[in-house]
């Protein structure tokens, strides 16, 4: 039988060893044993939390999704005529639902010719590697089964101009410092004259609009958020009474970022036997869960210039809710 697609169009690796379960059996003997507990919120995405995250995107109230796909509507021709690129690479793509928009405008362009997604979810990126060389004929699709925090290194040598594509907001998820330093090693990728990042960041506006986006009326930000304690559960023999936290949100005006932590309802001690490890909370205790960064003008190109990279444009929506930069190596 002829196969549907030349089977070279589509590689995938899988950068993803057995020591890395060890992550969240990591994060959570670090986390849950400081002082103010915290746990990193790339655990959130689980098959579920992945299904929860969809749900925010379509909530009235986050705005974040609706308005970065609104850019790329409107704007990708541009962006595409500006990096000029044969290649796309994207951090994080999950469904790669609004990386269609590039794609499209590059194949408009008649420059597409290969699609590099790196993803932690080894289905994830064999589905859309699979749908998409489908629907974009020539396209080759590299893709890479990864963490993007430690397997930048393993990308393919670039097919010609790149567009290295960080999408929806997640710098804002790192520190300010481990923010530069993720930029600086994206920047590094990046061959002057050549390449450009396009790094979606979500912007500093009317704290009550932000902090909306953080609480919906139907709770479904408040379940994405538990959920990290169901994932602890079930990968870690933990004994959390998800039910038993509560779901708090906020922006903090100082460091201009969202701030999002599990309250206990009550005294609690909480078994996590893979670790041997039991945890104490007091009534209301806080764990922070995430942190994201919303950004002025000022906060963003400072921080690309730290990591070595200068602005060529920034793309906003209709209402400047959330911008799109485009970058390259200084
Ligand atoms: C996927 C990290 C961009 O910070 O807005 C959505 C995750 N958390 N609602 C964000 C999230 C709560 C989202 N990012």
């Amino acid at each position: 039988m002829e196969p549907v697609v030349a089977p070279s169009s589509v590689v995938v690796r899988n950068y993803l060893g057995p020591g890395d379960e060890r992550s969240l059996a990591d994060d959570v003997l670090d986390g849950l044993t400081k002082p103010f507990k915290e746990l990193p919120p790339k655990h959130f995405y689980d098959a579920r939390g992945a299904a929860l995250f969809d749900e925010i995107c379509e909530l009235d109230e986050y705005y974040p999704t609706r308005c970065e796909r609104a850019i790329l509507q409107a704007r990708s021709g541009d962006i595409v005529a500006v990096c000029d690129a044969s290649e796309l690479v994207e951090l994080g793509s999950g469904t790669a639902e609004k990386t269609r928009l590039l794609l499209d405008a590059m194949r408009d362009a008649d420059s597409l010719e290969r699609f590099v997604p790196i993803d932690v979810t080894e289905a994830m990126v064999r589905d859309c590697a699979r749908t998409l060389v489908g629907e974009y004929p020539g396209l080759r699709v590299h893709g890479i089964v990864g963490d993007f925090e430690r397997h930048l290194g393993r990308l393919p040598m670039a097919a010609g101009p790149r567009i290295v594509a960080f999408l929806g907001g997640t710098i804002g998820n790192f520190t300010p410092g481990s923010r530069r330093r993720f930029l600086r090693k994206i920047a590094r990728l990046l061959r002057p004259g050549v390449d450009h990042l396009l790094l979606g960041t979500d912007l500093v506006k009317d704290p009550a609009v932000i902090e909306a986006a953080y609480n919906d009326a139907p709770g479904v930000t408040a379940e994405f958020n538990r959920n990290v304690l169901r994932v602890i559960n079930r990968e870690l023999d933990a004994d959390f009474d998800v039910e038993a936290f509560e779901h708090v949100a906020f922006f903090d005006r100082e460091r201009e970022w969202i701030e999002m932590r599990l309250r206990a309802s009550r005294r609690m001690r909480v078994d996590i036997r893979a670790l041997d490890l039991a945890v104490e909370f007091a009534p209301r205790e806080e764990l922070r869960t995430e942190i994201s960064a919303k950004f002025t003008p000022e906060r963003l190109s400072g921080d690309l210039a730290a990591a070595g990279l200068e602005l060529v444009d920034v793309l906003t929506d209709p209402d400047g809710l959330f911008a799109l930069s485009i970058s390259r190596r200084r």
